[in-house]
């Protein structure tokens, strides 16, 4: 569904995460990115360049919480204001209990009245409705065989009458037969020589009839022409609510769905596909989520969640690494991984234990002291104390010291921009799952 705008959106998204850091100079790539994007999923041009504003502006006025890097504030805000664009409410479809609900879809023609007029009876039907479907189109031949056919195949009650010229009189009758109901969908004519006489009658059947809901069904190929459209139709009827229908094959959906949104109009469903079970309800924040990638709308509203203190005051002391190393190191297959952490990649396992047994040395050298307060170990006459006691030299004390600072860096970034514990931090580095990038990212953001 909506491809192009999916593909864009991720590509623009990977990079924020990706991103070592974020200047000024990469906002405004990433903004005019975003930008284009809508624009070319045929969001209005100038709502997308204000929107692009004011992603610039927010993200420079807003205070960031502690700990947490800027690509999160990014990402952030992009999302809010793609859910904004996209309709930010959820509209429920509600069925009154106790009688029959009287549904009527109206759009121009080839919009997908008569498609969604199935599907929605399937989505009800599938939610414990009975549900019953009329044909009030005398225009379009065929249009009567066509929800005739539809109706058997998910098997709910149909009313039609082929041979009738009447709108009003056929939707009568079928509503007298169908009355035991708890939902009769209409579907209607889209194809008139005007389109006043299309809008003319859709008013006189609906003052009649006086549906529960008038749905106007639009076709997302249409972009944001989708506005004046529903504008139009609502100044004729009172349009209840809207479905989207094609969102699966156009490059438009966007800025239907956006254009849509920008009338207040509650949409309520979209169409992504021409089978009966392609209707969804429209839920933005989820809609958007799986735009992005990422379907869990929740990662999004906690990107800026302060972490709590518990998680963020463990501090990484040289004991920590003496307890990995005596742990978890000594285990097999471990040394592959943890090599280039310790600055010995490209040696053999032999020469690995070799070398993490003679930091493991170092280590059991310091005092108690300065296993929890490395910063003891400023002062020189220790570092030469351990590395004598260690039978190693002050270079190889000196290199796992800043080994150590390197570590504590990075993990004191991920604690509070993953909310890791520090057991998970340092396993997750020196597990080799990050990349260089990242590595310097959290270097640079926890410097
Ligand atoms: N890909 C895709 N095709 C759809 C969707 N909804 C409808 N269609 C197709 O659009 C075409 C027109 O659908 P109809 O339901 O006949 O449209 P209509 O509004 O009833 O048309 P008229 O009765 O002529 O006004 C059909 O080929 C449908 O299969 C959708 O969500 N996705
Ligand atoms: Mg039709």
């Amino acid at each position: 569904m909506l491809d192009n705008l999916r593909n864009s959106l991720q590509r623009i998204f990977s990079k924020i995460r990706g991103a070592p850091y974020i200047d000024e100079k990469v906002l405004d790539e990433i903004i005019s990115d975003f930008v284009n994007t809508l624009i070319e999923a045929d969001v209005n041009v100038d709502l997308a360049m204000e929107i692009g504003q004011r992603v610039r502006e927010r993200v420079l006025q807003t205070k960031l919480p502690e700990g947490i890097p800027l690509n999160n504030l990014v990402m952030r805000i992009l999302y809010d204001e793609l859910v904004k664009l996209l309709g930010e409410k959820t509209f429920k479809f509600a069925i009154k209990p106790g009688k029959t609900n009287i549904v009527m879809l109206v759009g121009l023609q080839g919009s997908g009245k008569t498609t969604t007029a199935a599907k929605l009876a399937n989505y009800l039907k599938k939610r414990g409705y009975k549900v019953g479907l009329i044909c009030a189109d005398t225009y379009r031949p065929g249009a009567y065989e066509q929800l005739k056919q539809l109706s058997e195949s998910i098997n709910v009650p149909f009313y039609g009458d082929p041979k009738g010229r009447d709108p009003i009189k056929i939707v009568k009758k079928g509503l007298k037969e169908l009355k035991k109901l708890d939902i009769v969908i209409i579907d209607t004519a889209g194809r008139h020589k005007e389109e006043k006489n299309l809008i003319n009658e859709m008013r006189k059947l609906a003052e009649t009839i006086k549906p529960d809901e008038i749905i106007l069904v639009i076709d997302g190929m249409i972009g944001q022409r989708a506005y004046d459209q529903s504008k139009a139709f609502a100044e004729a009827t009172t349009i209840g609510s809207i479905i989207i229908t094609k969102l699966d094959g156009s490059a438009r959906g966007g800025g239907a769905l956006a254009a849509a949104a920008a009338t207040k109009a509650p949409i309520k469903f979209i169409g992504i596909g021409e089978k009966i079970d392609d209707l969804e309800a429209y839920v933005p924040q989820r809609f958007v989520s799986r735009l992005l990638g990422i379907p869990d709308p929740e990662f999004f509203t906690k990107l800026l969640e302060e972490v709590p203190k518990s998680i963020i005051s463990g501090k990484f002391t040289l004991r920590d690494l003496l307890e990995y190393y005596e742990n978890v190191a000594n285990k097999r297959g471990v040394f592959d991984k943890i090599k280039d952490m310790v600055g010995i990649g490209g040696l053999s396992e032999k020469m690995i234990k070799k070398q993490i047994s003679r930091q493991l040395a170092i280590l059991k050298s310091m005092t108690k002291e300065e296993l929890e307060s490395p910063e003891l170990l400023k002062d020189h006459s220790r570092v030469e104390r351990i590395a004598r006691g260690s039978g190693t030299s002050l270079i190889e004390v000196k290199r796992l010291l800043q080994q150590y600072d390197k570590m504590r860096k990075m993990i004191r970034a991920l604690m509070r921009s993953r909310r890791l514990s520090k057991e998970l931090a340092l396993a997750k580095i020196m597990s080799g799952e990050l990349d260089p990038a990242e590595i310097k990212r959290l270097l640079k953001g926890a410097a």
